[in-house]
């Protein structure tokens, strides 16, 4: 390891010890937690299955960045390179659209094998993986409905898809050894207000109970649904809003599934974490960053990462939450934006694991809220950027922005020529 990074890790090392905080601790603790990278980021959502479907279920990316991945092939490619400029050890996120296989099969038919190319690579990379059903992109869900349709043969035909996702994911944790977290989202929703509000909720839990009636063993797959406030095209009504999935989950023992875009635009998801985890199990994160409305943009270091980073450790949530991404940005370089969120968000985590939490707790429990703030302002400016690389120098991954330069290399060498 470069000496100069060693020195400056040496001397933050002294200022963060002064505090109670063991950095070797801490970089210890860090390389435990696995962030989900999702596969959707390589090919702007497009998947594999169908080949020419446009994107639906009132979600967009924007932009024309050339490269992107268009097999699974190439985007294991690009997961591996972006992989190796990510301290740490981490899993990959698929979508059912993004089958492994030459055969026409539609998403009620998936099966295990279909992703068995997927079991491998991630056996071959040490990496864990997780699932979500596709219920969009498909012509039976044109018109914006899926599980809550009021057409029984839709319902139905969406109701095997997600008990296809289940068996699949199951296979999937069993195979790798960890669990596979399955996420459910369905798009359902109305453009203009509605007469019934109720309808589509009934069939909606109707239908998700169908679903999870199926036995599937826990320590392989653990169910997780995703609420959202509006779509593109459903302005007016989410059918699966976050007090239906609360109250779904809760009562269910399924995780909730926290997306940051997915609120008002002045409601954040860090202020929820606590409250959730009360009652609830388990937790999964999509990390992403939404500005206007839920536009997937890459995660930057901004305020609402560090907070919902603090919280996680704060309260020790760590250990019941899983944290995937969730951004798709198609104007920028596709694997520099997985770097970049990824990295990020390790990064947030670790800014939050160098703070003296027990110290500032106390401080607050006295009344004290000028120290409080004052110590919390300081910390901010702790070299925590120190910290971070000799993590990414001991993990044998670039440190600061020389992951760039292999980025723009791997651009002209591959991406160039598809
Ligand atoms: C959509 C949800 C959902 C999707 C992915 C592709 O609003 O956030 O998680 O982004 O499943
Ligand atoms: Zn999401």
């Amino acid at each position: 390891m470069d000496q100069s990074i060693l020195n400056s890790y040496n001397e933050a090392k002294k200022l963060y010890a002064a505090h109670g905080i063991h950095t070797d601790e801490v970089l210890g603790k860090l390389a435990q937690i696995k962030v989900s990278l999702h596969c959707w980021q390589g090919d702007d959502v497009r998947g594999f299955l169908f080949k020419d479907k446009e994107l639906s279920g009132g979600i967009a990316v924007t932009g024309s960045y050339p490269g992107r991945a268009g097999t699974p092939e190439e985007l294991r490619q690009d997961l591996e390179k972006a992989l190796s400029l990510i301290p740490g050890k981490h899993k990959v996120n698929l979508h059912a659209i993004y089958a492994d296989t030459s055969e026409q099969v539609d998403l009620d038919e998936l099966e295990p094998r279909h992703f068995a190319g997927w079991v491998e690579w991630a056996k071959e990379q040490g990496l864990g993986l997780d699932f979500n059903p596709t219920c969009f992109s498909h012509p039976k869900a044109a018109d914006g409905f899926t599980l809550s349709h009021a057409d029984e043969d839709i319902r139905s035909f969406w109701i095997q898809h997600c008990k296809a996702s289940r068996r699949i994911a199951e296979q999937f944790g069993r195979e790798l050894g960890q669990p596979c977290v399955t996420n459910f989202w369905v798009p359902d929703g109305y453009k203009d207000t509605p007469v019934d509000r109720l309808a589509p909720r009934m069939r909606l839990k109707e239908s998700l109970d169908d679903i999870f009636s199926e036995e599937i063993d826990p320590q392989y797959n653990v169910d997780a649904v995703e609420s959202k406030l509006f779509g593109i095209g459903s302005e007016s009504y989410v059918v699966g809003s976050h007090e239906f999935y609360m109250g779904y989950a809760m009562t269910r023992g399924k995780a909730i599934c926290l997306d940051a875009g997915h609120f008002h635009p002045t409601e954040v998801i860090s202020n929820k974490l606590s409250s959730i985890l009360m009652f609830s199990d388990q937790l999964l994160l999509h990390v992403s960053r939404p500005v206007r409305w839920d536009s997937d943009h890459v995660v930057t270091m901004d305020d609402e990462l560090l907070e919902i980073a603090r919280e996680l450790v704060r309260g020790d949530l760590l250990p019941r939450t899983h944290i995937g991404l969730d951004f798709f940005d198609g104007s920028i370089n596709h694997l520099a934006a997985w770097v970049i969120g990824t990295r990020n968000t390790i990064k947030a985590l670790l800014r939050a694991m160098l703070e003296p939490v027990e110290e500032l707790r106390a401080i607050e429990q006295a009344g004290d809220y000028t120290s409080r703030l004052a110590l919390v302002e300081e910390f901010k400016s702790y070299p925590f950027g120190a910290v971070w690389d000799y993590y990414c120098a001991s993990q044998g991954t670039p440190v600061r922005e020389q992951w760039l330069s292999e980025v723009k290399r791997y651009e002209q060498d591959v991406l160039a020529n598809r």
